[in-house]
This record gives structure tokens, sequence and C-alpha cells, in this order.
């Protein structure tokens, strides 16, 4: 153990540590821009590259960056001399020299980690003259870049590269010119970028923002030619309160319906419907493959992969090419939802496609980037005509003053609007395993599961694997989250070191919950745990737990569909994916 002594407090920490790591454990409160680390996601920022979190060292003639100065035993060091206070404020201003004064049509305004410091020392003019360099905006489906605002702290390429293992984002050019860009400087849009959105998650300024459509959805709402449908995503529910000033680990599910309708939506409908629609589908293409594999035929492949995240199909187009055959040619549930909505319940309105707006809100980037691939459009009309992630869903409730708190519950409308509790936990890491699991179960036993819970599946973040058993067969699963943990299991299958039969995977670390567009948590890793805590709760508290038993589901292939894999279902319902 080493001592150190921080403002006149001593404590004793592991070598190893840093002084940042000290100071957090005196409960000393030193500032940081560039720093962030998320052990349980393998993501450590430590670039020391803003020289915002300096400290004296005693018997050390320069300042010490915090955040990468290991603590040595004896040290004394002092976080708020006249000299550090100084030398953070110089470092600061050179920053602002050189960055936008934007800041009142700024995407990040208010949530702005540089901002906040700029509030916190007090500074009210900034006295350099910097050389101010500009570079074009790059805007993709998904994420808008503008490295005006680039403060080269490197999180997005830490991420990208390190967490993602995507490897699109890296530093370019000199002095005032440098920014972190794709390779040759392309747009993300014409790069393997799988548009996760993870960059925008850790992004601490305005330089990586989500493209923000809110003011389309208010346009459509408006429009009186126009039918509007909006569905809302299993995760958004269990943060959309920390977007209206709630405490994270809030269910608002009731609120979310009550402020969807206040907003002016014609109908408000569920994506959980579509998760349960997508187990059937899914579920019953694994049953069909492992009879298959089972009966000896060689063409079939296992295992059966998830391919409800965009994020990861796009990821697996660039990077597996060779195994597009392996993941279901299952749609996503948002896909799933838009081509039902077009259909089936345009039919039930009977009104023409054309008429109808599908609003998807979303914790996904990627999301908006799936409803613009051309296959998921009749005759140029897209299934998914607008996608908002749970951020902007947060900005409209206050943009149109709706006071969410108070709002009371609500349902969702019929009939696109029921659930089972297989559903909400779509938005865990493991979460879709467990619902095709129990549906899975009971389809191929023809016997009633003695307990729904699948615990071995569920994992907030990482890799695991498990074996299940089903009848009379033992399946080895594999669940992960974040690319680079995807990429591991991929490379197994690829390898022939383990026979999967079914892997889940989703891009975004801790799934869904932990989506590019959920609000910020700032590297807490608490209020993940939380939001997964209101998904398993929500489905604890639901009557019917799995898929197949979904009334509204039955009434569906009854009256529409015929059954799983069906022609038409296939039709609507199924996809194929492209190098
Ligand atoms: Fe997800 Fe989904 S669970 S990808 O994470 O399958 O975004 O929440 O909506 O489509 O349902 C995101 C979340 C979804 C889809 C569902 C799946
Ligand atoms: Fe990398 Fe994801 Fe950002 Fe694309 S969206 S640049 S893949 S972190």
């Amino acid at each position: 153990m080493m001592n150190i002594t921080i403002d006149g407090k001593a404590t004793q920490v592991p070598a190893g540590s840093t002084i940042l790591d000290a100071a957090k454990k005196l409960d000393v409160h030193i500032p940081t821009l560039c720093f962030l680390q998320m052990d349980e996601m393998k993501f450590n920022n430590m670039t020391a590259s803003c020289r915002i979190c300096v400290v004296e060292v005693e018997k050390r003639r320069n300042l010490a960056p915090a955040c990468a100065t290991p603590v040595m035993d004896g040290m004394v060091v002092k976080t708020n001399t006249i000299r550090v206070l100084n030398a953070r404020r110089s470092v600061l201003e050179l920053m602002l020299s050189d960055h936008p004064k934007d800041c009142l049509v700024c995407a990040k305004s208010g949530d702005c980690e540089l901002q906040n410091l700029a509030e916190y020392f007090g500074i009210r003019e900034v006295g350099v003259a910097g050389a101010m360099s500009t570079y074009r905006e790059d805007v993709s489906p998904s994420i808008i870049r503008d490295m005006d605002k680039c403060i080269l702290c490197r999180r997005c390429e830490t991420m990208c590269n390190d967490v993602q293992t995507c490897g699109v984002l890296s530093g370019v050019n000199r002095g005032f010119d440098a920014v972190v860009a794709p390779a040759f400087e392309m747009n993300l849009y014409d790069t393997v970028c799988t548009n996760c959105g993870q960059c925008t998650a850790v992004c601490p300024v305005g330089a990586l923002v989500e493209n923000d459509h809110t003011w389309k959805v208010i346009d459509a709402i408006a429009d009186p030619e126009k039918v509007t449908v909006v569905q809302t995503a299993p995760a958004v529910r269990a943060a959309l309160g920390e977007a209206c000033g709630m405490e994270p680990g809030q269910s608002v599910t009731g609120k979310m319906a009550a402020a969807l309708r206040r907003l002016g939506f014609d109908h408000v409908f569920d994506t959980d419907f579509a998760a349960d629609l997508t187990i059937m589908e899914e579920g019953s293409e694994f049953l069909d493959r492992l009879q298959k594999f089972l009966d000896g035929d060689k063409n079939v492949r296992l295992p059966i992969m998830t391919s409800c995240c965009p994020g990861w199909v796009k990821f697996f187009e660039h990077q597996f090419p060779d195994m597009l055959d392996v993941p279901s040619t299952a749609k996503s549930p948002q896909q799933m939802f838009g081509a039902i909505a077009k259909s089936y319940y345009a039919e039930i309105l009977g009104i023409p496609r054309e008429k109808m707006v599908v609003v998807s809100v979303m914790p996904c980037l990627a999301k908006k980037y799936e409803c613009s691939r051309p296959e998921f459009a009749v005759n140029g009309n897209p299934d998914v005509d607008i996608v908002i992630s749970t951020r902007e869903l947060g900005r409209l409730i206050k943009r149109m003053n709706i006071d969410f708190a108070k709002l009371p519950d609500e349902d969702f409308d019929a009939p696109l609007g029921a659930s089972t509790g297989a559903a909400p936990i779509f938005g865990n890491s493991g979460g879709v395993m467990e619902a095709a699991l129990r549906t899975a179960y009971e389809l191929a036993t023809g016997e009633t599961l003695p307990a729904v819970e699948f615990e071995a599946v569920r994992t907030l973040t990482g890799v695991k694997t498990a074996e299940i058993q089903v009848g009379p067969h033992t399946l080895n699963v594999g669940v992960a989250s974040g690319l680079g943990n995807a990429r591991k299991l991929l490379e197994m299958v690829r390898n022939g070191e383990k026979q999967f039969h079914v892997i889940e995977i989703m891009a975004c670390p801790g799934g869904c919950i932990g989506g590019g567009g959920q609000p910020y948590h700032h590297g807490d890793m608490e209020i993940l745990a939380k939001r997964n805590q209101v998904l398993y709760n929500e489905d604890a508290g639901k009557e019917l737990r799995k898929s197949h038993e979904n009334p509204y589901i039955i009434e569906l292939y009854e009256k529409y569909l015929g059954k799983p894999l069906s022609e038409k279902a296939h039709h609507l319902l199924h996809t194929h994916y492209f190098k």
C-alpha cells in the first residue's frame, strides 16, 4: 500500500493507483475533462491531454495531471493552491480560445462538460486570441460530427477502438487542425461505422451528437393529412425519467404513454408488442434449424444469432462477411412493428400506408440508420419514418411544456400496444435470449416451464456462456454486449473453438439500456444497473410472461399472418444481409 496526503488528509491506496483515485477515496474533488474510466466495459481513457486535473506535488517542479500520475509512497499533494488554480484556468482559456462560442444553439448546451467547467471556474471572458480552426460538418443518418468543437480528449477513439473494436476514429493532422476523424477524413457513412453511437455517449462536448429529428416529429403531428403512430423501445422506459429530471431507476412506462398522448400522437403503441412477435419468428426459425441439424442436414447453420440490433448487423456485415447466413433472418422489433403498422394496422384503419407516419422512440442511434435501409421500404415509403432517441423524447416533452413527473400512468393503445413480460427484458443484455428460451422451451417440449427466469443468461456487461436444458437437448448459449465482446464470440464460432446453438449480441455495453441514445450516464455504471432492474421488475410484474401467450400476437397470426415463418410472415418480417 502507498501512503499519500492530499490537502492535509492522509490515506493509503494500492500500488498503481493514481492521485485521482486517492483523491476520490478522500472525497477531494479534482475537476477532470478528458479522463473517463468504466472498468466494467474495459474503457479507460487516460490520455492526460486536457490538463484540467493538474495538482501540485511536494518536491516536484512541474504540476502533475492527477488522472495519470501514479501515487508514490509518502506523496504530499495540494489540489487548490493559487498555482494550481491559475494553471487550470489558463488551460481552460486556451481550450476555449479554439472552441466555438455558440453555446446558445449547441446540441450539447446544458449537458456539456466544457461549459460546466467554464461555469465552475467563473470564466466570463477568454483573454487569449486563439486561431479558430474550422472543419466541415459530417452528417450521417445517426450522428453529426462537428469537429470545430472537438477538444481532442480521445474518449471517442478509446470507445470505438478499445471497446467496440471498430477502429473508425483516430487523431489526424497537427496543431490547430488536429481532430479525431475516420481514415482519409472520410465521412462516417462511408466507413465501417456501425452507428452504435457509443462515441456520442462519451463525448464531453458537442463534437459528436445524435442527428436530432425532433422537429420532424412536431411537423408530422401538426400535419392534418397524416395519421401518426408511435412505438417505444423496451429500454426507453427504464431511462426516460432521467431525461425528464427524475432519479435513475424509476419505471416510467405509464407516464411515457401519457406524455406521447399529450404530444398529440394519434396511436400510442409499443415496440414490446413487436418484441413478442420477433420471438415467435426467431424462436421458430431456431427450432426449425435445430431440428434440421439433428436430422443430419449438413447445410444448416448453427448457431443462430439474434439480428435485432442494427449496430451489430452492420458490424457483422462489415467484419464477418463470410458468416452472413448465420444470423437469424428475422427483422428487428422496430422494423417488424413498422411493417405490421403499415400493412395490418393501416388496413384496419382503412388508410393507405403513405398517410401513416410511424415514429420510433429508441435508446439507440443505429435505429435511425436502420429505418433508412432501402430494404425496409415499399415503393420508397419507409416502414418506419422517423426515429428519435430517449434524449430527444426528453427534449420534446420539455419543449411542449409537459410536466412529466406529475403525469398519471396510462396504458398503451390496442392492439399494437400489448406485450408480455418477455418483451421489456429485450432491453437488457441476455433478455432476448431469455425471452426466446421461454418460448422455445414450451414450443419444443409441449410442457409448461417450471420457472420462467433464466438467471444463467443474465449479465450486465461482458460475455456469458451457459448450458440450458430444453427437453432432451442441452443447448450451448452465448450472450455478449459491446462489439469487442461480440467479436470474441464470433471468432470462437469461426475458428470452430466451441459449438454454440444460440448467440445473442447487442452492440452497446449492457444492451439497449446502455444505448447510444440514452440519457448521458457520465460513466456511472450504477445507473446502468438501475435501468437493468427496472426492466426485470416490469417483467416480474406482468401476468403473462411468455411471448406466445400474448393474445394480440395470437390474433395477428389468426387473422393475418397464418403461422410463424408463413409466406406472409417471411415477406413482412424477415430480411437478408449485405456484404
Ligand atoms: Fe433495443 Fe430492440 S431491444 S434493439 O436493444 O430486439 O434500440 O430497447 O427496441 O428493435 O424490442 C433498441 C431496446 C429495441 C428492437 C426491441 C430488439
Ligand atoms: Fe465508432 Fe460506434 Fe462511433 Fe461509429 S458510432 S464511430 S462505430 S463508436
